[in-house]
């Protein structure tokens, strides 16, 4: 994303360092709509067990509200195994699931209750009851969806009533749209011949 601020990019999400962290774009033409997603690469595949969030430990912005998680060995087919909401404070949240091996993690931030901004001073994905996974090889990037349509109104469809001379409206069909009216299908057209028979 270019509106992303150059401090706060993805890797500060797992960098080791809790006073540094990952933002959306905040600044520039407007922030980029929720949901925001957070893509971890570990370079291999890792038994997971838990996910642990971290938010900014200076600002409560971007705390990750509503969430999904999801899971995927190759990059591509992915299984949701998690979801819910987190607390909106600043301690350190636990998410444990099934037992998963997986290389990539989608950590997808659908709510934050102060505006479209996603951001996590340190993010982990334990691998058991005990340690942490390494982390040295790992990457991490994030994307917004972009809405499927321009947010554009419609053109207002135009209606044409017809009156005959006398002044009554003629019935049926007094309303005339400008959009064409298909065609019947040749099968349409025997119903509508065997109808009128
Ligand atoms: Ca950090």
């Amino acid at each position: 994303m270019s509106t992303v601020a150059k401090s706060n990019p993805a890797a500060a999400a797992i960098d080791g360092n809790s006073s540094t962290f990952w933002h959306s774009a905040y600044s520039g033409d407007a922030p980029a709509p929720l949901p925001h997603r957070l893509i971890i690469d570990m370079k291999a595949l890792s038994a997971v067990t838990s996910l642990t969030y971290l938010p900014r430990q200076d600002k409560p912005n971007g705390r990750i509200g509503r969430f999904s998680l999801q899971l995927s060995a190759n990059g591509q087919d992915w299984d949701e195994v998690a979801s819910g909401t987190l607390a909106d404070d600043a301690t350190l949240k636990q998410v444990d699931f099934q037992r998963t091996l997986a290389r990539y993690v989608r950590l997808i931030a659908v709510t934050e209750d102060r505006g479209p901004w996603s951001s996590a001073g340190e993010i982990n994905l334990l691998g058991g009851p005990n340690p942490s996974l390494p982390r040295d090889a790992w990457s991490s990037q994030w994307t917004a969806r972009r809405p499927r349509l321009a947010m554009r109104p419609l053109a207002p469809m135009q209606l044409t009533v017809t009156f005959p001379a006398s002044g009554t409206p003629a019935l049926p069909g007094i309303l005339q749209t400008s959009r064409r009216t298909p065609t019947p299908s040749r099968s349409t057209r025997a119903i509508l011949k065997r109808s009128r028979a």
